[in-house]
């Protein structure tokens, strides 16, 4: 039989395990929505083509919240700089440029996926994982997001 020790160790070890496989569960599979109700999902960062020092992020960005919001920008403590990109069709030829402002209306979800709109993130040596990046918001809102290798 176990002793009242025995039975209160197993115990207290039982709740870490269950408290860890909740964070754990809540960090991969429910991202918290911001204050602002904004919310970042399926955050993927290219790895490094050798010899490079930049590359390419994907994200979903929904709007919860009840107003528009306007992205005025993303940095990454890890990189030099980022920049937001569309991609176009001009004469069968695929193209990039820079946008400088994105605004979602309330409800609004928008991807920035391959092939259309990404990120291009510059002077960075290395791809850590999670990636950490911050999308900044009219009104000084932002919000923090980890970007995860997409091995493709
Ligand atoms: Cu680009």
């Amino acid at each position: 039989m176990l002793s009242k020790s025995h039975l209160a160790k197993a115990t207290a070890i039982g709740v870490a395990i269950a408290l860890l496989s909740f964070s754990v569960y809540r960090f991969f599979i429910t991202p918290t929505v911001g204050p602002q109700g904004l919310q970042v999902t399926e955050g993927q960062v290219r790895e490094l083509i050798a010899g490079r020092d930049m590359t390419a992020g994907y994200f979903v960005l929904t709007n919860h919240g009840t107003e528009s919001v306007t992205l005025t920008g993303v940095s990454s403590t890890l990189a030099r700089s980022i920049e937001m990109h569309e991609t176009t069709m001009r004469d069968g030829m695929m193209r990039m440029r820079p946008i400088t402002t994105l605004t979602l209306k309330a409800g609004e979800q928008i991807k920035f996926e391959p092939g259309g709109l990404h990120l291009m993130i510059f002077g960075v040596p290395t791809i850590t994982e999670p990636f950490p990046i911050t999308l900044f918001f009219t009104d000084d809102q932002q919000v923090s997001a980890q970007l995860y290798t997409l091995n493709r």
